[in-house]
């Protein structure tokens, strides 16, 4: 049976998870932030063990691949079952997401569309991947968490859920907009700094210790710009620039021309 992690009134957000290994979240959905939601009630998160669903006396949920070759796939039947259950718990209406290298690549873009999704269902695979005929009858879209390749599909599963639940109203407090967050605004976040002004003999920049918020303000835009430009090339590449991040970003062209002439 799913392991009920907390059921509640205000739930706007519930995630059921399909996973062998539904031990390794334990700790994930205690802690931080999504801990945090959880236990307010906001978001609802539920697990499901495919080999709770296998038909077989020797309850297996993998065999050889058809054809050949290394490895073992998954079978249809278990993971089909488990999200038969879940839906059967939760309502036929669930989103269902593959975590695989072959899916679209999550965006923060994405996050914030799946929002409008009430319920969706997370399914981690193992080993080679899923029988095909699987993910064509019970999932509705693949989604991948980067072009590298992993052991199973439970750490892309906890970084979809971290990713959204930090955008549920109401799990991240009010006073820290999620607004300001890298790739929000299509930019990268400008530097932070925190006590000492000297650690290890560096200086914080003096302007942060101003006390003057309109120029911090520019000097941060610009850092914004500046590394963004330096560092992701392919995201300052769509960005739009206001008229004043044209300005900000001409200044920052200036002050790095200017430093490398000086060295
Ligand atoms: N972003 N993995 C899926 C099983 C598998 C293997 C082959 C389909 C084809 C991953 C990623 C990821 C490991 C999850 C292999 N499924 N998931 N799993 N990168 O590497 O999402």
């Amino acid at each position: 049976m799913g392991a009920r992690v907390l059921s509640g009134r205000r739930m706007s957000h519930w995630i059921g998870i399909i996973s062998l290994f539904p031990e390794i979240f334990g700790p994930f959905l205690n802690a931080g932030v999504l801990g945090r939601g959880i236990k307010k009630g906001i978001i609802g998160v539920d697990l499901w063990n495919p080999r709770d669903y296998t038909d077989e006396p020797r309850r297996s949920v993998d065999d050889k691949p058809y054809g050949g070759g290394p490895g073992m796939v998954l079978k249809a039947q278990p993971l089909g079952d488990a999200i038969k259950a879940a839906k059967s718990d939760k309502g036929e209406d669930c989103h269902v997401i593959y975590l695989s290298p072959q899916g679209r690549q999550l965006t923060q873009n994405m996050l914030h569309q799946f929002l409008d999704k009430e319920r969706i269902i997370l399914v981690s695979g193992r080993y080679e991947g899923v029988d095909e005929r699987l993910i064509e009858s019970s999932v509705d879209e693949e989604i991948s968490m980067g072009d590298y390749v992993l052991s199973g599909g439970e750490v892309p599963a906890m970084a979809f859920l971290d990713g959204l639940s930090r955008l549920v109203p109401g799990v991240v407090g009010d006073d820290i907009s999620v607004e300001n967050d890298s790739f929000s605004n299509g930019l990268l976040e400008y530097p932070q700094y925190t006590r000492p002004t000297i650690w290890d003999g560096k200086p914080v920049p003096d302007i942060l210790t101003t006390g003057d918020h309109k120029k911090i303000d520019e000097w941060r835009k610009t850092q914004a710009l500046g590394r963004s430009f330096e560092r992701r090339p392919d995201l300052f590449g769509n960005k739009r620039l206001t008229e004043e991040e044209k300005r900000l970003f001409e200044k920052y062209l200036e002050i790095s021309k200017q430093e490398r002439t000086d060295r």
